[in-house]
């Protein structure tokens, strides 16, 4: 009875707009999922440093690689804002790299494809931040205060990172025919996955209709998609892409385009680890995690050194 009254209470409080605190009783359900959440977008952030550090030392000119600098430990960054946030939840952040090191916690699906070329890091500016940005500006509203702040600091980096992927395809889109070529041919790559980064369609997501109630998410998956593949047709046409689905075409009813069946296959077999660069991935981050363990050791070493010098100065 008193936690039925006890959900009852979180249930208004949320549905009168508040904000919970990391001090604040939730729902066990509540702080898991959440956890789960926000641990999968910052491993995202972290993994999805590694297929554009890919191209930091070829990138075609000095500018072009401080932006690229920029922009990836604009990564690490949003990251560890994540990783701060989901802390306040009551998980550390070693185990929560463990997790996603053992594959037992996800990250983005998009990050399992290969960059191959330099019209790829503008088409993932352009697409990949495009879509993060869309779901993102979305989750600025989420219930939890700790995960909604750090969304709205993330999702204003995010835009300059969509506005240097653009200028990137801009600048290919009026290069010579083999430039145009190379675009094209990122495109074609990246469509698909980044509408496969909105997650399974309504009906099949399993987390959406509890923490649509709890305002966690505040749009669904299919509604976020929509809006994307609505903003970005112009976008393409724009830059004199062809989109590579010939079921994409503008519904006068509806106000929206319509487009073709996401290959859900591919989307699954991605996530369970079965895509183009899981297991690369997974491998770069393994590898950075022991290499880095003396320099933990060493933190840890000093911090305590640190704390024994302050309490003999105390005493
Ligand atoms: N990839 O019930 P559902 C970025 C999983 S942007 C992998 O609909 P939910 C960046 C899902 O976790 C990318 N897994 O879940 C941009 C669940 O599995 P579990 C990161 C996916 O949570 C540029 C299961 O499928 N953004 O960081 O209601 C450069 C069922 O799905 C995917 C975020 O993470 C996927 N695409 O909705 C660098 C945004 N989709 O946990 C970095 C925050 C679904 O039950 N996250 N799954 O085992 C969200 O908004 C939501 O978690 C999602 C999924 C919309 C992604």
């Amino acid at each position: 009875m008193e936690m039925e009254i006890a959900l009852q209470k979180f249930q208004q409080y949320v549905d009168a707009e508040n904000k919970i605190e990391a001090k604040d009783w939730m729902p066990e359900g509540y702080r898991k999922t959440l956890i789960r959440q926000i641990g999968q977008h910052a491993h995202s952030e972290i993994i999805g440093m590694l297929p554009e550090g890919n191209w930091i030392t070829r990138a075609p000119s000095l500018r072009r690689k401080a932006i690229l600098l920029a922009k990836v430990q604009d990564e690490a960054g949003h990251g560890l804002y994540l990783y701060c946030a989901a802390e306040t939840l009551g998980v550390d952040r070693d185990t929560m790299t463990e997790e996603m090191l053992s594959g037992k916690a996800k990250y983005s699906s998009i990050f399992n494809y290969p960059t191959i070329s330099w019209a790829d890091i503008g088409t993932i500016g352009w697409l990949v931040d495009g879509a993060a940005i869309v779901n993102q500006v979305s989750l600025q509203r989420t219930s939890y205060g700790p995960y909604s702040r750090a969304l709205i600091r993330i999702c204003k980096e995010e835009s300059f990172h969509q506005r240097q992927g653009y200028e990137i395809c801009i600048a290919l889109s009026k290069g010579t025919a083999e430039q145009k070529k190379m675009l094209q041919d990122a495109f074609n790559r990246f469509w698909w996955p980044s509408l496969m980064m909105f997650g399974p369609s309504d009906k099949d997501s399993a987390h959406s209709s509890q923490n649509m109630v709890w305002k966690i998410k505040r749009h669904s998956n299919d509604d976020l998609r929509q809006k994307f593949v609505d903003m970005t047709v112009a976008q393409a046409e724009y830059l004199g892409l062809t989109i590579p689905d010939p079921d994409l075409k503008w519904n006068e009813e509806t106000g929206h385009y319509d487009f073709g069946e996401i290959d859900w296959t591919e989307f699954n077999e991605v996530v369970k680890g079965n895509g183009p660069c899981n297991k690369e991935r997974v491998a770069a981050k393994q590898k950075a995690w022991s290499e880095g363990e003396w320099v933990r050791e060493a933190a840890v070493a000093y911090a305590e050194k640190q704390k024994e010098k302050a309490a003999q100065s105390a005493a």
